[in-house]
Formats: C-alpha cells, structure tokens, sequence
C-alpha cells in the first residue's frame, strides 16, 4: 500500500522583539490554513516560531528573559493553534523555547513539538547541539544559545505517524551527521527540521559567503545518506537587524531538493512525498544491515572529542 503525505514547509519571515504571541500565532494560522486549501496532512514550522530569535542578545533580566519562553504547550496564546489544526484535520510541528520545571528546578529547552491531526502532542524533541557561547564574545553580533538553554535530554527519538516513521531535530543539529543516522536507524522515512541562521555576526562566523551552500549541503547530505525526506524550514529575513538566511527546503531521499521557497517572508511550499521513496537507497546501498560496520570504526566511545589545530 502506497504511503503518500501532502506536506508543507511553512517558512516564516522575521519576528520582531516587539511582536507579541498573538501577531506571531496569526501569521502561523494564516499558513497553517493556506497548507490545508493545498491539502496538506503536515505543515512544518521553523525553530523558535513563536517569537524573535532572543539569544542574540545578553539579557540579564530574569522576568525578561522568561517572557519569551512558553510555560505550557498549548498554552492560553498558542491553544488556537491546536484547535484549528484539529478543525482542519491538519498536523503540525513547531518550535518554541520552552520553560519546564523539572527536578525540582527551571529548566530552559530549545524545544519542538510534532503535533497530529487531532490536535494531540505526540512527540516532543529537546535541541543537542546548542551553538554558539554562554559569555558575551567580542564580535558583531551573539548567539547565546549556550546560556538561555539546557542540552536536550530526549536524545533523537521518532514516532510513528501520519503513515511512517517521523524524527524532529532544531537547526544545528542538521550540520551533525550523528543526527540523522540515529533517526536513520530508527528506520526514520521524514525528519522536520526547522531553523534561524544568521550571517554577519563576524568572527567565527566569517565563512558567511558559504552559508546557503553549507545550509543545503547538509540537509541533502543527512537526506541520502539515511535514505530519508528532510523538510528544512527557515525563520528568514532581516530579524532585529540580523540577516536570516531562507531557502527552506523539501528534500527527498535521493538528496535532490524538490521544493524551495523564493522569498525571505512568510511563504508555504507544498509536496506530496511517497515515504517510500527512500526504499531502493535502504536495500541497496544504504542498507545498513548489510553494508555498516561499526565494530570496525575503532574505540570511538574513548574519544572525547577531536584534537584541534594549534591557533
Ligand atoms: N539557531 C542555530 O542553531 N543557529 C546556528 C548558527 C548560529 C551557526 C546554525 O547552525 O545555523
């Protein structure tokens, strides 16, 4: 029986500081609806959806700080999103910064949510690789994601939805290969990704010329090598005065972009994916049964990390 999902990878324009949750929520409902008049079973949203991409900046204020982290999900802004996607019978997946108590203390996750047709949470996901600084670096721009968030928790898990196999993970995450192999062997048939990257933001940042080169090189890459639809979506434009690159994407298993967005606003593209696209790669050359031989990479586990090259 063939297994086909209409999805849409809803890109958003910049947030401003200023915005407020309901402004934010609007546009994400506006998107969300023009993905059901494409028929959409899913639509995709980017990395911290709900507000201005905070960790820019060196925020000291703790009631400041908790005013762009979400405390529930749904919470009293966000449950529209839930009904009227339980309205149109559409799934979603969105990112936020969420604020949990947890252990008995307050915990800060870069966090996203994989949402069915019902309106239910039936995955949650927790960001890895947290780039970026704790300390303020001298430099042009910051990213801070280091102090306003705790290393995810949930590891990489998938769950079995909308007909297959699907995994989550947040922004840089997509430039580490162990990413994707983990979902891959999960048997992971379509992973959502979403994302804020910013150029400009100078030293280390300088190979900013190659960003959107690195950006899909990573996703096509993550895509064939785990035989796997990957569906990248940018929170893109100029943000509070930082340059966020777009081109979310719609990657099939082959690696071949199938679906782009032109623009560096709020815009849907939609395909219809045949999650078993990614069988030929899975039986043949990515079969990893067959073919990979971990026993055989050495005492990886002894390794703390690579060695670096002298300054
Ligand atoms: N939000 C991110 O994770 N951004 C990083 C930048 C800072 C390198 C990224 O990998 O795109």
């Amino acid at each position: 029986m063939p297994r086909f999902i209409i999805v849409g990878a809803a890109q958003l324009g910049p947030i401003a500081r200023s915005d407020s949750r309901a402004t934010v929520v609007a546009r994400l409902l506006e998107l969300m609806r023009e993905a059901h008049s494409f028929r959409c079973d899913l639509v995709a949203f980017p990395e911290m959806a709900l507000t201005t991409f905070f960790p820019r900046w060196d925020l000291q204020d703790e009631d400041e700080i908790d005013a762009f982290y979400e405390r529930e999900m749904p919470g009293p802004e966000t449950r529209i999103l839930f009904e009227e996607a339980a309205k149109l019978g559409i799934g979603f997946s969105l990112g936020y910064a969420e604020l949990a108590f947890e252990e008995g203390r307050k915990r800060r996750f870069n966090t996203s949510i994989l949402v069915d047709k019902s309106g239910a949470i039936i995955g949650k996901y927790r960001k890895v690789h947290l780039p970026g600084h704790a300390d303020v670096m001298d430099r042009a721009g910051q990213h801070l994601e280091k102090r306003f968030f705790e290393v995810g928790n949930f590891g990489f898990p998938v769950w079995r939805a909308f007909n297959g196999i699907f995994g989550m993970c947040i922004c840089n995450d997509r430039r580490w290969p162990e990413t994707y192999r983990v979902m891959g062997l999960q048997g992971v048939d379509m992973i959502l990704l979403g994302y804020n990257s910013p150029v400009g933001l100078g030293d280390p940042y300088e190979l900013d010329a190659l960003e959107p080169f690195h950006n899909h090189l990573v996703m096509q890459a993550g895509a064939y090598q785990n035989a796997t639809w990957v569906v990248g979506v940018a929170k893109a434009g100029m943000e509070e005065g930082f340059n966020m690159i777009g081109q979310t994407a719609i990657i099939a298993p082959s690696g071949e972009i199938v679906a782009q967005c032109a623009t560096l606003g709020d815009e849907l593209v939609v395909r219809k994916c045949d999650l078993d696209l990614g069988l030929p790669y899975r039986r043949d050359i990515f079969n990893f049964a067959a073919h990979r031989r971990p026993e055989h990479y050495g005492l990886i586990t002894e390794r703390k990390g690579a060695i670096l090259p002298p300054e």
